[in-house]
């Protein structure tokens, strides 16, 4: 579970072990962590929902294994089962594919290859089980050309080969699409950054949400000082510095009395637009809303939100948005919402999709998503973008993205 002293799991590099029943896949997460954190057994299908195992990885750092339901489970309940297998994908920036030696490699794992090379998730193959007998070097070439990612041969009980699964596992991290800056490049050592947070009935208790920790971890990372405030006392704290903040960064509720009490020449932005730009492409957002603004009486948006956590009953997402889309529209608009993990693969037949600011996602299911849609000819936009547009302040939230604020003069109707 986590808290608040834990790597939360989105930032965490995630790896994920699949393959079919009894390959070993629980034994390789007990094995790779030295500890018996996983539950195996000969009988297969042990492990039936996906299972995520928090540590620290080095040189990697904070990893979570996820140790999943066989790919070649079956009946109903086996195929919900692969299925939930499949779907850990949207979160992994490494696949471990774990084979049994005696068994090789079949249409489970080359299906579930092509859609890892699909996604653009590096992978290794662990040929397991070796202690019984290790492939020749025929079938090993056989084994080397079906799998055609790294392989390793290892065996969970003698230990045989587990110190080169990490050196693989450690060789094939990609990091170049870990999480980009948040607010870092946009502050200097020393510089303030006010951040404005509302306290209603809709915040959680005793703490903050992840994306203002989040932030706050960044601008102090950065050497720079972190001031927070409700937007009512937003006027105070800025007379009461004795230099303007580099930067003021609000909820995207208190927009519109934070942009009013926030002097013209401070940088001024929302948390949602922060992270619509760590997480995906800012200024393909920014083309989204305008697509909104060409809507005709009739068309169709998706509405997705990445978590149920934060429902209420005045929703934004079902509620506030469908009205303002509306609005914007001039006309009757046909909405269709999807939450959690079942963003719909085909999108084509919606105009635009409106994403939640995506707090549980990874930047890989983002850009995932996001290439999915722009393959289907559909647009894209999120909800921090939507609600500055609908503010009549998206031009100002922009100021500091050059290439946003471009994007937004360009699509222009
Ligand atoms: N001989 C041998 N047996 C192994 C090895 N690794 C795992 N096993 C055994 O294979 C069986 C299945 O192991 P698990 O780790 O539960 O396999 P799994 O892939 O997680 O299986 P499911 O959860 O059922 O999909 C257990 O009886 C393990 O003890 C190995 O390297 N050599
Ligand atoms: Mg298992």
């Amino acid at each position: 579970m986590e808290t608040m002293n834990t790597t939360p799991m989105a930032s965490r590099f995630t790896i994920g072990l699949f393959g079919r029943r009894n390959a070993g896949k629980s034994s390789l997460i007990n094995a790779l962590t030295g500890q018996n954190i996983a539950l195996t057994s000969p009988q297969a299908g042990t492990t039936t929902d996906p299972v995520y195992k928090a540590m620290e990885l080095l040189p990697i750092g904070p990893v979570a294994f996820v140790d999943t339901a066989g790919l070649d489970d079956e009946g109903d309940l086996g195929a919900k089962r692969v299925e939930k297998s499949y779907e850990v994908l949207r979160k992994c920036n490494l696949a471990v594919v774990v084979v049994d030696a005696a068994a090789g490699i079949t249409r489970f794992e080359s299906d579930f290859i092509e859609e890892l090379q699909r996604r653009k998730i590096p992978a290794i193959c662990v040929v397991n089980k070796c202690d019984r007998g290790a492939p020749g070097e025929e079938a090993l070439a056989k084994l080397i050309r079906l799998a055609g990612i790294p392989l390793v041969c290892a065996s969970t009980v003698t230990g045989y080969g587990i110190g080169e699964v990490k050196n693989q596992i450690v060789a094939n991290s990609h990091f170049e699409d870990a999480e980009p800056a948040l607010v870092g490049d946009l502050i200097h050592p020393g510089d303030t950054a006010v951040l404005v947070t509302p306290i209603d009935k809709a915040a959680p208790k005793g703490r903050l949400i992840l994306p203002q920790q989040q932030t706050i971890r960044d601008i102090i990372e950065s050497d720079a000082i972190a001031v927070i405030t409700k937007e009512h006392e937003l006027k105070l704290t800025l007379e009461r510095l004795s230099q303007p903040p580099a930067i003021v960064i609000t909820d995207s509720q208190a927009f519109l009395k934070v942009s009013a009490d926030t002097p013209p020449e401070i940088p001024m932005t929302s948390f949602s637009i922060l992270f619509a730009r760590q997480k995906g492409d800012l200024a393909e957002m920014v083309r989204g809303v305008r697509r909104i603004e060409r809507l005709k009486p009739g068309e169709k948006v998706l509405i997705v939100e990445g978590c149920t956590h934060h429902r209420q009953s005045d929703d934004i997402g079902t509620v506030k948005i469908p009205r303002w889309i509306r609005q914007i529209a001039g006309g009757e608009i046909e909405f269709v919402w999807s939450s959690g993990a079942c963003f719909p693969k085909d999108t084509s037949g919606y105009a635009v999709v409106v994403h939640c600011g995506g707090c549980m996602l990874n930047r890989r299911e983002m850009q995932y998503r996001m290439d999915l849609v722009r393959e289907q000819g559909t647009y894209i936009t999120n909800y921090g973008v939507l609600i500055a547009y609908v503010m009549g302040i998206l031009p100002r939230a922009l100021a500091p993205f050059p290439a946003a604020s471009l994007a937004l003069e360009e699509s222009a109707p």
